[in-house]
């Protein structure tokens, strides 16, 4: 009888081969950080950060484009590996840095935002379990327009690509 061990290498073992066949077979994002073309918007690139032990607050982000004529709004974000996924934007003052909780933020027609690197990013709350390098994290953003759009971050790096 194969022991778990053996089953565990052999499914690791598998697993390279079957995200590799995912993409096509998915319309969803299904390998961590691959674009998703959802309507106008583009979802792309991006990350998270991985997080020391025990920790409870993670940072990450994405691009974000709209090639559509009217203006959209990322209005939440959701995702099963958080309690909640809020948006923020980190500015200085006084040499301060400071964090600010955002309702929304708005992606224009035209234009591409990338929330990592300028300040805009996604802080999650109440994280499941510390995200580690290697890791996928599912997300789902609700768009004011597009409505919900999946899209999976990758853990391990917080690029603007
Ligand atoms: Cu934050």
């Amino acid at each position: 009888m194969p022991s778990v061990k053996t089953f565990l290498a052999a499914l690791t073992l598998a697993l390279p081969s079957l995200l590799a066949v995912m993409p096509a077979l998915a319309t969803e994002s299904a390998v961590p950080g691959s674009q998703v073309v959802s309507g106008a918007l583009t979802l792309s690139g991006g990350g998270a950060k991985p997080m020391p032990p025990g920790a409870k607050v993670g940072g990450g982000g994405l691009t974000i484009g709209n090639a559509g004529p009217s203006d959209d709004r990322l209005v939440s974000v959701e995702s099963p590996a958080a309690g909640r996924v809020e948006l923020h934007e980190m500015t200085m003052e006084n040499d301060v840095m400071r964090m600010r909780k955002l309702d929304g933020i708005p992606v224009p027609a035209g234009q591409t935002v990338t929330l990592a690197g300028n300040g805009l990013h996604l802080m999650f709350m109440d994280v499941v379990k510390p995200f580690r390098q290697g890791d996928a994290i599912p997300l789902t953003l609700h768009f004011q327009n597009a409505g919900a759009v999946a899209y999976t971050l990758p853990v391990g790096t917080l690029a603007a690509q």
